[in-house]
């Protein structure tokens, strides 16, 4: 019934308009045209929200395998650079570049989204009882080299020894792509982050001439993070260390120098031996300071003091100076568990930029250490 009524013949509408009045026939107009641009509006949004949706990735404007134009101004200004600050031959480029080529899969992998994983559907990615085992296992086997970092470096074994489990398996896990082809794919194809893989690109090249490897021959993940210790080639050129003195920093294959080298980046950062790295605050921030801190993110650090007064509650003992951070850490029950974050938990977040991350290396850290 309702269907019929509505779909009056347009002869139907047209006889009509000519039975009303004038202002009627203005305010028939008036209200045609509105809706006319409210509905053209809508088409007009809609439009743009598909295109939004549709619009091309750095993935969808490349083939893979598609190769590099090396005669492009971004290729001739980089071999300008590698030539004359950092003393490439043209033959050694040469050799390095000609053939390289786009691998797509790096692209795509760059630019699926990442939505935040809650902190209670991330950790279990990495404290499982297979990583708790070998982690222990592993301390055990080099507590003679575990002694002497600690000694020699003073970052607490359990902590190194979580970051190797986290980064690649304890060494299983180092990532399948080519370095050099990864890094030319984001140098070449990947605008938003063309400056940084430039860099990157740099650094590694060098890098490579230090330690006497073959850069075509060194595979790491889609994001450039090679070896066992998963450092950028910045980062390796940064705090990487030479711990079994053969004259190579090696995060391949050498345990002293991978475990050196993760401790060494945190010392660089502040770790201190001993010190506690979290303490829990309880379900609820008692405190607008507290929710005013916690809202700002990992830079608003309040004095420890404060937040154990502001909190009411007993947190370990520090220097008066020395600031925490604010944590939450999302609960499977939609609750949050707050935490305070001392100066090394701020260590372990400079090693990767996420207090998830650091809370698992925390939390695996203290398995280890459970009876
Ligand atoms: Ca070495």
């Amino acid at each position: 019934m309702t269907k019929h009524r509505d779909s009056q013949s347009p002869g139907d509408g047209g006889r009509n308009h000519f039975l009303l009045g004038s202002a009627t026939r203005r305010y028939l107009v008036w209200t045609i045209c509105l809706m006319l641009a409210v509905v053209m509006g809508r088409a007009v949004a809609v439009a743009a929200a598909e295109q939004e949706r549709s619009a091309p990735v750095a993935a969808d404007l490349v083939e893979d395998g598609q190769a590099i134009d090396l005669a492009s101004d971004r290729y001739l200004e980089l071999f300008k650079e590698l030539r004359l600050k950092y003393g490439f031959s043209p033959e050694e480029l040469l050799r390095l570049f000609s053939g390289v080529s786009i691998q797509k899969k790096v692209l795509e992998l760059m630019d699926r989204q990442t939505e935040a994983m809650p902190y209670y559907k991330y950790y279990p990615l990495f404290i499982k009882h297979a990583v708790i085992a070998e982690g222990r296992s592993l301390l055990q086997e080099h507590k003679v080299l575990l002694d002497e970092i600690e000694k020699e470096i003073g970052v607490d074994r359990e902590i190194v020894v979580a970051i190797w489990g986290i980064e690649s398996k304890f060494g299983n896990h180092k990532g399948a792509y080519s370095m050099f082809r990864t890094l030319n794919t984001m140098f070449d194809a990947y605008p938003r982050r063309r400056d940084f893989y430039r860099q990157q690109l740099i650094e590694y090249l060098l890098l490579c001439k230090e330690n006497s490897v073959d850069p075509l021959a060194i595979t790491g993940s889609y994001g450039a993070a090679f070896g066992q210790t998963q450092f950028i080639p910045s980062s390796f050129r940064q705090y990487a260390v030479d711990f079994d003195h053969d004259g190579k920093r090696d995060v391949w294959a050498s345990v002293p120098d991978i475990l050196a080298s993760i401790a060494n980046y945190l010392h660089s950062f502040g770790w201190i031996k001993g010190a506690p790295i979290t303490s829990e605050l309880g379900r609820a921030l008692k405190d607008q300071r507290l929710v005013d801190a916690y809202a700002k993110g990992r830079t608003a650090l309040l004095p420890w003091s404060e937040v154990k007064q502001l909190q009411q509650i007993a947190m370990p003992s520090f220097p008066d100076y020395t600031k925490v951070s604010i944590v939450g850490l999302e609960l499977e029950d939609g609750g949050t568990r707050y935490v305070a974050g001392y100066p090394n938990f701020q260590a372990i977040t400079k090693w990767n930029n996420s207090n998830r991350y650091a809370m698992a290396v925390t939390e695996l850290a203290a398995k280890f250490k459970e009876e």
